[in-house]
């Protein structure tokens, strides 16, 4: 984010590391000076920038979601790592959302019917489904699961969950395996953090599970489903379409998606309104004036 960058350069001399082929002559020559790094989920910080920032301290993370940077080497070098949790919590939730009704009301391909002058040539666009009273799972009922869960209350939507742990504090059924999930659900909406833990949780047997009827909505990070049978479940009618907010090689789509209108693909854009980047904006500042001033985070993954 262009604002947020020039605010690091001038508050706290901060310098962008240069891209190949000048990195390693950089960190060679000035790695030792750096004891704080900020980053995004998009980006992290590899093993290797590690061990070319010896006197590194702490990682900012811009954005909830820190899955590009290995946690367990966080946390063995000593390192403390802040994230923004909450600012985007609202935002990404409207996302989910969004992509919801889009996918099952085929708003965004409607769209297309007319700009293509379809309505004219061929009359009326196809029947689409219906939203209100289905029945959702949720992948991962944390601060962002919940937001959806409690904007599906007002389509009387019935939720139902899937998470690593049982929560005592929410009215909603948990199911005990994603793919039991998927079998009772309408539609499946992915929610859950990324990284090793969840990697291609959404496999093909889930896929299977919500059936020909039923739509997939991922706002979490590509990595959690098998895009390869994602992608055939979509071409073979085996799911009825998805709503995709992440992919596994951002910013790459795989081309069968493209020419799919029973799948709306959005290019990452869940926390992306200028309310909401700039509140994260701020938080990865705050965490930064924090950690100079006395070591620690407003918002940490990680304690020393
Ligand atoms: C983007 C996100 O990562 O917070 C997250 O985890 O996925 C998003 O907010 C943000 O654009 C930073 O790259």
């Amino acid at each position: 984010m262009a604002s947020l960058e020039a605010r690091l350069r001038s508050r706290f001399a901060a310098v962008r590391l240069p891209d190949a082929p000048d990195t390693d002559s950089f960190l060679n020559q000035r790695g030792k000076e750096f004891v704080a790094a900020v980053t995004s989920g998009r980006v992290g910080v590899s093993d290797q920038l590690m061990d070319a920032l010896p006197n590194l301290k702490a990682i900012i993370n811009f954005g909830v979601g820190y899955d590009t940077t290995n946690i367990d080497s966080v946390r063995s070098r000593g390192l403390i790592l802040s994230n923004t949790p909450d600012v985007l919590t609202d935002c990404v939730a409207d996302t989910a959302v969004g992509a919801l009704i889009d996918v099952m009301r085929s708003l965004s391909a409607a769209d297309r019917y007319i700009r293509r002058g379809d309505w004219l040539a061929k009359g009326n666009f196809p029947l689409t489904r219906r939203v209100s009273g289905t029945t959702v799972g949720i992948l991962g009922l944390g601060r962002i699961g919940l937001a959806i869960a409690h904007r599906l209350a007002g389509f009387n939507i019935h939720v139902a969950y899937h998470n690593r742990n049982r929560r005592a504090d929410v009215p909603y059924p948990y199911v005990d395996s994603v793919i039991a999930l998927a079998a009772r659900s309408d539609i499946l909406i992915v929610a859950a953090s990324g990284g090793d833990s969840s990697r291609g949780l959404i496999s093909a047997e889930v896929l299977d599970a919500l059936g020909p009827d039923g739509f997939l909505v991922n706002v979490a990070r590509g990595s959690i489903v098998n895009e390869a049978a994602l992608v055939d479940s979509l071409a073979h009618h085996r799911i009825a379409g998805a709503g995709l907010d992440t992919f596994v090689n951002e910013p790459h789509v795989p081309a069968e998606l493209l020419s799919l209108d029973n799948v709306v693909v959005l290019p990452h854009v869940g926390s992306g309104t200028q309310e909401t980047r700039e509140a994260m904006a701020e938080l990865v500042l705050q965490n930064l004036f924090q950690f100079l001033a006395d070591g620690t985070l407003v918002t940490p993954v990680t304690s020393p």
